[in-house]
C-alpha cells in the first residue's frame, strides 16, 4: 500500500554545524532533503492550498532551523528539522529528513555525507508520557502547546485602540512586542479605521492593526507579555466591549487549538470580525482560519464594510 507524499530536495541552505570550532564560526552548505506523508486526496479534489501542507511553509521552517540554530551533529539538526515540521501541522503523518553535509572536514575526497531520520507521529504518540529530560525528543511532535517552543512558531496577533492617541499607541505596542524576550515581529498590516463593534453608543472609531510574529514563548507566556504590553499603554479594563486604550488578542499560535480558562486559541470571535480579518488579509493575502481564506471570512462579516485602509500613517494623524 502506497502513501502520498509532499517531497522537496536539494533545499540549499548555509549554516554552522560541525564539532569542530572552525564549523561553528564559518557558514559551510548543507542540503536537505524532506519527505512529507499527507494525505493529498482532498487537495486533489479541490484544488485549493488550504486542503494541503504547503511546501512553501515546509522550507522556511527547515531554513530557519539551519540557518539559525548551531549543532554538533548533522543527526541533531535532522532530528530538530523533523520535530518541527511534525509539530507543524497536524495532518504530516510522517516525515524523512536528510541533511547532507557536502564539505564535511574528511581527509579523503568524496562526494557526500549524509544522514536521514524517519519519525511518525504514531510512533512518537506511542511513546510513555513521562516528563523529564530523556523523554523531550518524543514529546516534541505531540505539539503540547504549553510547553514553551525549541524552536520559534508564528502567531498572529490583533492590536485595537479607540482611547488617547492610538496611533502613537498601536506603533509603540508593537515596539514593545518587537523588544520582548521570544518574539520577532515578522510583518505588520495596513492600519485600519473602523466603526466600533459591541459596546457601548458613541465610541470613537478604532484604529486596528494585525501582525504576525515569531515566537518561542509558550501561548500563555504570549499572553502575558500581551497582558504586560496592555497595561502599560495604561489600558483600564472597565467596560467589556468598552473604549480601551490599547486591546493585544492572539488571533492564532501556529496551528494550535487552545481552550484554557484564560486563553482561546482561534480566538473565538476573530473569524466574524472584519477590523481583524481584513487588516490580516492586507497583510497576508493567503492566510487561513478555520480552514478558510481569511479574505472570504472577512467579505462575509457584519463589520465589512465599516472599515477602512488607511494607506499609510499620515492619513491616521488627521484625525
Ligand atoms: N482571552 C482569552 N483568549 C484570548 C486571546 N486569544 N487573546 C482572555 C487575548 N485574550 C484572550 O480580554 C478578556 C480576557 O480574554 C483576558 O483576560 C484573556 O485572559 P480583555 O482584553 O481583558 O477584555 P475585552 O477585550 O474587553 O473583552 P473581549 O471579549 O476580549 O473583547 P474583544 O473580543 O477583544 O473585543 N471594534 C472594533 N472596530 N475594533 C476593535 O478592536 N475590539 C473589541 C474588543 C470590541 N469591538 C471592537 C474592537
Ligand atoms: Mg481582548
Amino acid at each position: 500500500m502506497g502513501h502520498d507524499t509532499i517531497r522537496l530536495s536539494g533545499l540549499r541552505l548555509s549554516g554552522r554545524h560541525g564539532v569542530l570550532d572552525f564549523e561553528k564560526q564559518e557558514a559551510q552548505p548543507f542540503l536537505v532533503d524532506a519527505e512529507l506523508q499527507v494525505d493529498l486526496r482532498e487537495a486533489g479534489r479541490s484544488d485549493s492550498l488550504h486542503d494541503t501542507v504547503s511546501y512553501a511553509e515546509a522550507a522556511d521552517i527547515i531554513e530557519r532551523i539551519v540557518t539559525t540554530d548551531t549543532f554538533e551533529l548533522i543527526e541533531a539538526l535532522a532530528e530538530t528539522i523533523s520535530a518541527a515540521l511534525l509539530r507543524h501541522d497536524r495532518r504530516i503523518r510522517a516525515v524523512s529528513v536528510t541533511v547532507h553535509k557536502p564539505h564535511a572536514p574528511l581527509t579523503q575526497g568524496f562526494d557526500d555525507v549524509a544522514v536521514s531520520v524517519h519519525r511518525s507521529r504514531a510512533h512518537t504518540q506511542q511513546a510513555p508520557a513521562v516528563s523529564g529530560a530523556e523523554d523531550d525528543e518524543a514529546s516534541v511532535p505531540l505539539r503540547d502547546p504549553e510547553q514553551a517552543a525549541a524552536f520559534p512558531v508564528r502567531s498572529v496577533l490583533a492590536l485595537g485602540s479607540n482611547l488617547g492617541d492610538s496611533q502613537t499607541t498601536v506603533a509603540s505596542a508593537i515596539q514593545a512586542l518587537e523588544a520582548a524576550e521570544g518574539v520577532v515581529v515578522i510583518s505588520a498590516s495596513p492600519l485600519a479605521r473602523t466603526k466600533p463593534v459591541g459596546g457601548p453608543a458613541n465610541q470613537r472609531d478604532y484604529l486596528n492593526q494585525v501582525i504576525e510574529i515569531e515566537t518561542q514563548l509558550s501561548p500563555h507566556q504570549l499572553l502575558d507579555v500581551a497582558q504586560r504590553i496592555e497595561s502599560e499603554h495604561n489600558r483600564a479594563r472597565e467596560e467589556r466591549w468598552g473604549p480601551r486604550t490599547l486591546d493585544v488578542d492572539i488571533v492564532t499560535y501556529a496551528g494550535a487549538t487552545i481552550d484554557s480558562p484564560r486563553l482561546q486559541v482561534p480566538h473565538p470571535s476573530a473569524a466574524e470580525r472584519a477590523f481583524v480579518l481584513l487588516p490580516w488579509s492586507w497583510m497576508d493575502p493567503l492566510a487561513i482560519l478555520n480552514g478558510r481564506g481569511v479574505l472570504e471570512l472577512a467579505e462575509q462579516a457584519a463589520d465589512f464594510d465599516e472599515v477602512t485602509r488607511l494607506s499609510d500613517a499620515g492619513e491616521a494623524a488627521e484625525e
